[in-house]
């Protein structure tokens, strides 16, 4: 509690960060985007992981606030780039359950991307399959009209949770995450077999994916392989803070 008293305090300090781990497509071997990560300094050079305190902020309710601040960075972000010559790159953004919940939400992201002038199909969100279980026609409803304005949706760790299959059907997605607990087996004997299949999955119901947690250059050719589209992973690049980003992409541009 007294951790969640201290998340308060820093984030209306506005000490909390947003940092970027870039998403690279495998055919063209460039960069096409970002995922937008959290991070909570505490002391000098030391972070609370999101997986301690996102939890807090979800049960909390804070998550509407820092979710809203997230957006409102990443829409920044994207303007920002637009206007030093990356006018095509997305930036994707983690999404929880009680945002959906929160009234105004999709009207909240409508209009920053509109206040922003950000184009719609450069916002992705990210949402995973716990957060459309909980309540599947609130974050679906919400998903179609978001969809509808251009953004993008993507489902995050994708054969982690349950139903998988369900909901690939109901969402308006746009793109599966292959979760790294499949990424980090690809080069085990039959460690590739799950992976490969919601790759080819993805194939065969048309939307993208994008292998987590590639970290080493025989995943990566297994991945590659595969026909897999984009990679993200420490492999390419660590998150980053928006400070070093530009540098990251006219090295790799
Ligand atoms: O970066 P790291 O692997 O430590 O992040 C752990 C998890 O925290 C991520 O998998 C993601 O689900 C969650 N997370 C990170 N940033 C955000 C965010 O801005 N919003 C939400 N809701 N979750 C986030
Ligand atoms: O749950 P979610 O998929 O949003 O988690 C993303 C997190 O995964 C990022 O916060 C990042 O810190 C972590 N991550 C990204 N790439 C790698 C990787 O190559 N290896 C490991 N172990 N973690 C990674
Ligand atoms: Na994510
Ligand atoms: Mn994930």
């Amino acid at each position: 509690l007294s951790l969640l008293r201290k998340l308060r305090a820093d984030f209306a300090l506005d000490k909390l960060q947003l940092w970027y781990q870039p998403q690279l497509c495998l055919k063209s071997n460039t960069v096409m985007g970002m995922e937008a990560l959290l991070r909570w300094p505490h002391q000098p050079g030391h972070f609370i992981s999101p997986a301690v305190f996102i939890p807090l902020a979800e049960y909390s309710g804070l998550i509407v606030d820092i979710g809203l601040w997230v957006l409102e960075q990443a829409c920044r972000q994207l303007q920002q780039l637009s206007q030093q010559g990356c006018s095509e790159l997305r930036i994707a953004v983690n999404v929880s359950m009680p945002q959906f919940r929160s009234p105004h939400f999709v009207k909240s992201v409508i209009d920053m991307v509109s206040r922003y002038q950000v184009k719609p199909y450069l916002l992705e969100l990210e949402i995973t399959e716990s957060v459309v279980m909980d309540e599947p026609k609130i974050v679906i409803d919400a998903l179609q009209k978001l969809k509808n304005f251009g953004i993008k949706v993507a489902i995050d760790d994708f054969g982690i949770g349950f139903s998988s299959l369900n909901y690939l059907q109901q969402l308006p997605l746009d793109r599966i995450k292959v979760d790294r607990a499949f990424v980090s087996t690809v080069t085990q004997p039959g460690g590739n077999l799950i992976a490969e299949t919601i790759v080819s999955l993805g194939k065969r119901i048309g939307l993208s994916t994008i292998a987590e947690g590639v970290e080493t250059a025989e995943q990566l050719a297994v991945i590659k392989n595969m026909g897999c589209d984009e990679v993200q992973g420490f492999l390419f690049a660590k998150p980053m803070p928006a400070a070093e980003l530009m540098q990251f992409l006219l090295k790799h541009q």
